[in-house]
This record gives C-alpha cells, sequence and structure tokens, in this order.
C-alpha cells in the first residue's frame, strides 16, 4: 500500500520520465534536422529507454493498490545553440533526475516503506549509469570537437552508442 505522499511524489515521477522521453526524441529531431544522423539514433534509443522508466513507475503504483495518473506535461525546447549544448542538457537533465529519485527514497525511507525502497533501487543505479553515459557523451564531444569534420566524427562515435542504448 502507497501512502498519498508517496503516491504523489510517484506520479510526479511519472510525469518527468515522461517528459524525459518528450525530450529526447525532440533532441532527436533537432539532431536529423542538423544532420547529424548517429545523434539523432542514440537519442532516439535513449527516449525508448525512458518510455520503459515511465512504464516501470507506472506499473508499480498500480500494483500497490493506488492510483496512477499521467499528469500533463511541458513541451520540451524545440532548439539548441550546437550539439555540445544539446548533451550539456542531456547531463543536467539526468542530474535532476536523480535528484528526483533520491528525494523518492527519502521519503519512502521516512515512512519505513521498504518495498518502495527497494522498487527504487533500480532506478538509483540506473541515475548513475546515465549520468556517467552522458558525462562520457559529453567528454567525446570536448576530446573530438563539434566544428566542420570533427563534428562527422563525433556523429558517427555517438551513433555507435545508439545500440548499446537499445540495448538496456
Ligand atoms: Fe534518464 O533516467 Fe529516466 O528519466
Amino acid at each position: 500500500m502507497l501512502s498519498a505522499n508517496l503516491t504523489q511524489l510517484l506520479n510526479q515521477q511519472i510525469g518527468l520520465e515522461l517528459y524525459s522521453v518528450n525530450l529526447y526524441r525532440q533532441m532527436a529531431a533537432w539532431c536529423d534536422h542538423e544532420a547529424l544522423v548517429g545523434c539523432a539514433a542514440f537519442l532516439e534509443a535513449h527516449a525508448e529507454e525512458e518510455n520503459g522508466h515511465y512504464a516501470r513507475i507506472f506499473r508499480y503504483v498500480r500494483e500497490t493498490g493506488a492510483k496512477a495518473v499521467i499528469p500533463a506535461l511541458p513541451a520540451p525546447p524545440t532548439q539548441w545553440q550546437d550539439v555540445a549544448a544539446v548533451f550539456a542538457a542531456t547531463l543536467e537533465h539526468e542530474q535532476t533526475i536523480t535528484r528526483s529519485i533520491n528525494a523518492i527514497v527519502k521519503a519512502a525511507y521516512a515512512e519505513n516503506d521498504f518495498a518502495t525502497v527497494g522498487f527504487l533501487q533500480w532506478f538509483t543505479n540506473e541515475q548513475h549509469e546515465e549520468e556517467h553515459l552522458f558525462r562520457t557523451v559529453l567528454d567525446k564531444a570536448r576530446i573530438i570537437g563539434t566544428e566542420g569534420k570533427s563534428l562527422y566524427w563525433l556523429d558517427k562515435e555517438i551513433g555507435k552508442l545508439a545500440k548499446g542504448a537499445a540495448a538496456n
């Protein structure tokens, strides 16, 4: 059984995960428009992953007997200065998600809701991996560069990560 407080926090997280789906899919569209097909494939695969996160929390709330609710979502941005700005925004977004998950874990501990603490453990591990992944992408952008021919090679490198993202 979920408390009203945890139900509200988890429903809020459902909204954040769905926003992540839309944000990464919108970023993929921006990349396609800039002819960055590798980055687009990576971000599209990541949007699919976020869809899995959303579904996982939605199912958990339903299983407890509480009411899962899909909230109204803000529209994601549609424009970025360059590809480095796109990936800087992904890392920033993931850090926001980590803070949100941590806050729910803290609330679940405070209520002695150990089932929810256990459920969220998967998400705390996932956030560690995702922050690392997006940091790696930003490092690649810094090392390879984002101008002229470097951008071509960067796009190819990031495209290789799309397979790994799709497998998760
Ligand atoms: Fe990117 O981990 Fe969910 O939101």
